[in-house]
């Protein structure tokens, strides 16, 4: 007994054995873990003097999955089919005890055991479908077979983590222990099972809930129609269905060589790929090389927003999510009625879906507190201006903030485009100056760009990447230049989406490009629903592009019912013969030979440009990793994440291949096209992103 190895101690207490791991940070089935469970199963069920055996997890939580640091590496025994054999076939009950997350190969193998315990607090889910998976243990034929059918689609296609109530309540759960006491409550249950005589269950033997969806293909077929729209582009939700289908319809062993089929087909596909990548991604995003982890940061227990229009209002709802009292300061009364009018709106739109009771709404109500007065900011402790884009407002605005707000609080910038370092010379305090870039809607869009200005200091970078975090946004610190990262790249896409208008393609041909690549829209249609009129001044309109004279049309985009579509009464689009004339006249004006453009130009001109643009970003420093702007632009811009972002796409595509084709293209690509440096040196040398160090 004792250490089985250098993660996996086995214990006796009585006649129940309990196998504990502990391999930080979440317990992943590594090949040390994968090993540690063998040998120890091996001991416990030789050790005649154990009638049950408890597997239980140190740290924070229960095995979190399988190391997704060993894929694409060669497989090391023993594999996780062993670990389940080990498990399931022993002689003695073994039960699983489960706190924090059971998560993908660890609810798997939590599966395999014959009983499982949890604290009310922990959760379990199969999330390999966000790596562009699917449960490649075993958890495609084990789920249904316990929980049925039904919620095993809906687990294994969403990923979600399902709290241990609830799966009790499905079965999957057969005791919640109490919450400070998993490893007694699961040998007292250990205990009972044995003085009970109850059988070594198996979940692989439980056919009745399967067996009973057998012949009922319409299920599946409403379950994909349902779900169409969400899965567009994603492999991995279809494949995910086809194996609950095969746990269905199929015995056990040849659903599970099913599920190994297309395991297999995912796990060697450029999607998982990319997926797993942004994984990996998202986690990276947070560390910032010169502001080490513990950087004190600042209490933030007030915040104040100056504006309480679109982004006020949404900004102002995620403090008041996380229980933060907010200000909202506005020029005048009405206006803000307005604004706290469609806060609350909002509100009570979560309570229809069941997001949010009214008593939620009402509680997030009172942390709301309008005011016309800018001196009630004076004990913020950060206040973000979020008013209209005007450099003399905004520096006349931070320049009473100076005055008024307490030494030591944050004043930060909603700006999406102005030099936050210009708003920063308002003030006599420029360290504590910041940029918060939320995207509309900001109650909603998960991205937050964090611009850090020339003299931001660190424990303001810290605390504005801690408090992304618990307002539940994905923070990226970004440097000062005009469109930061995210609109920075838009902009060099738009440039040639526009440039491609006066060659002979009209708005629907490069917006169902783009769409089909797998973006939630094109630039034109996103026009149309921002608005066209956006920044237009119809004094000073000359009918000089497009945009203006449509404008000058009153075709405004989707509020005015025609943009550069025609919108019927749902709001559907439709290419206008009216936009098309206005672009052949502009066209024909342009003088430039017109010509059919194909897919794939359109495509690699917009794609090779926003990489090219990500790779100036890089050499500049305004972002500190390739796997940054990927991340700006999955979670701000749809770039779906089976595509990785635009700088792991460039990287898939190969780099070399981009700057030949940039090449190519050569004036096509504009007047002021400039390849950058980098991405040549990084091509030339046969190199990707992902190698950057
Ligand atoms: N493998 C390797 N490293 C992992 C890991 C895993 N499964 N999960 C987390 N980490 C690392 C992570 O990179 C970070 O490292 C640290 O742990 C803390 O993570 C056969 C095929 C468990 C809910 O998809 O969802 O099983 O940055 O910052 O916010 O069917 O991590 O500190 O160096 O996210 O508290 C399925 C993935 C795998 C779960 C904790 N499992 N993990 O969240 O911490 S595929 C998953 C999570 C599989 C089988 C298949 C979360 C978490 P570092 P963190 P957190």
């Amino acid at each position: 007994m004792g250490a089985v190895n250098a993660v996996a101690n086995l214990t006796v207490d009585g006649d129940i054995a309990v196998l504990s791991l502990n391999s930080p940070p979440v317990n992943a089935l590594s090949q040390q873990v994968r090993s540690g469970i063998v040998e120890g199963m091996r001991q416990a069920v030789a050790n005649s003097a154990v009638k049950a055996i408890v597997l239980i997890c140190e740290g924070r939580t229960f095995i979190a999955g399988a190391d997704i640091t060993e894929f694409g590496k060669p497989p090391l025994a023993p594999s996780l089919a062993d670990v389940e054999d080990s498990i399931e076939s022993a002689s003695k009950p073994v039960v699983a005890a489960i706190h924090g997350t059971a998560l993908g190969g660890g609810l798997e193998v939590a599966l395999c055991c014959h009983y499982r315990v949890a604290v009310p607090s922990a959760k379990c889910g199969l999330p390999e479908v966000h790596l562009g998976l699917l449960p490649g243990a075993g958890g495609t034929q084990r789920l249904p077979r316990i929980v049925g059918p039904e919620q095993a689609l809906e687990m294994v296609t969403s990923g979600k983590h399902v709290g241990a109530k609830d799966l009790h309540g499905a079965g999957l759960i057969d005791e919640i222990v109490p919450e400070n006491d998993l490893r007694g409550g699961a040998i007292a249950f250990a205990k009972k099972v044995i003085a009970e005589k109850r059988p070594l269950k198996r979940v692989r033997d439980l056919n009745d809930k399967v067996v009973a969806a057998r012949g009922k293909p319409q299920l599946f077929a409403d379950f994909r129609k349902a779900n169409a729209r969400k899965f567009r582009g994603f492999l991995a939700p279809e494949y995910n269905i086809r194996t609950i289908e095969a746990a269905v319809n199929l015995p056990f062993d040849e659903g599970l060589a099913v599920e190994h089929q297309l395991f297999t087909e995912l796990l060697n596909g450029i999607q998982s790929q990319a997926q797993r990548y942004v994984f990996f991604a998202e986690r990276q995003v947070w560390k910032i090389p010169d502001v080490p982890e513990d950087t004190p940061t600042i209490p933030i227990k007030k915040v104040g927003i100056i504006g309480a229009g679109t982004m006020g209002g949404g900004i102002s709802m995620n403090f008041a999510n996380v229980g933060i009292p907010v200000t909202i300061v506005e020029m005048k009364q009405d206006a803000l009625d307005r604004g706290l009018g469609v806060i609350r709106k909002n509100y009570e739109r979560s309570t229809k879906s069941g997001k949010l009771s009214m008593d939620d709404v009402e509680k997030r109500m009172q942390l709301l507190t309008g005011t016309l007065n800018l001196e009630a900011l004076a004990d913020c402790d950060l206040v973000i201006e979020a008013i209209f884009e005007n450099m003399d407002v905004k520096k006349d605005v931070f320049g009473k903030l100076d005055k008024i707000v307490k030494q030591g609080a944050i004043l930060a910038s909603n700006t999406s485009a102005l030099d936050l370092n210009e708003i920063a010379t308002a003030v006599k305090r420029p360290e504590f100056v910041i940029g918060l870039h939320f995207f509309s809607p900001a109650n909603v869009m998960r991205l937050l760009e964090v611009v850090r200005g020339a003299k931001s200091a660190k424990p303001v970078i810290a605390t504005s990447m801690q408090l992304a975090k618990k307002i539940g946004k994905i923070a990226a610190l970004v440097g000062v230049c005009p469109g930061f990262v995210g609109n920075r790249i838009l902009y060099a896409r738009s440039l040639q989406a526009n440039a491609m208008l006066m060659e002979g393609a009209m708005p629907w041909d490069i917006d169902k490009a783009i769409y089909d690549f797998g973006l939630p829209m094109g630039p034109f249609a996103m026009s149309d629903l921002a608005g066209l009129d956006l920044g237009w001044i119809k004094e000073k309109s000359t009918g000089s592009t497009i945009r203006e004279v449509l404008c000058e049309k009153d075709r405004r985009g989707q509020k005015t019912g025609a943009g550069f579509y025609d919108y019927d009464e749902q709001r559907a689009s439709r290419p206008s013969p009216v936009t098309e004339q206005i672009i052949k006249d502009f066209a024909a004006k342009s003088g430039n030979p017109q010509r059919k453009i194909s897919e794939a130009e359109i495509l690699e001109r917009c794609n090779y440009a926003m990489i090219n643009e990500g790779a100036k970003i890089l050499e500049e420093g305004i972002a500190i990793r390739p796997s940054d702007i990927d991340i700006v632009w999955i979670n701000g811009y749809g770039w779906p994440a089976y595509r990785g972002g635009p700088m792991f796409y460039g990287d898939t595509v190969g780099l070399a291949n981009v700057v030949a084709k940039l090449k190519e293209y050569g004036p096509r690509m504009g007047a002021d096209f400039k390849i950058s440096p980098l991405l040549e040196k990084l091509a030339a040398a046969g190199k990707r992103f992902q190698d950057m160090k």
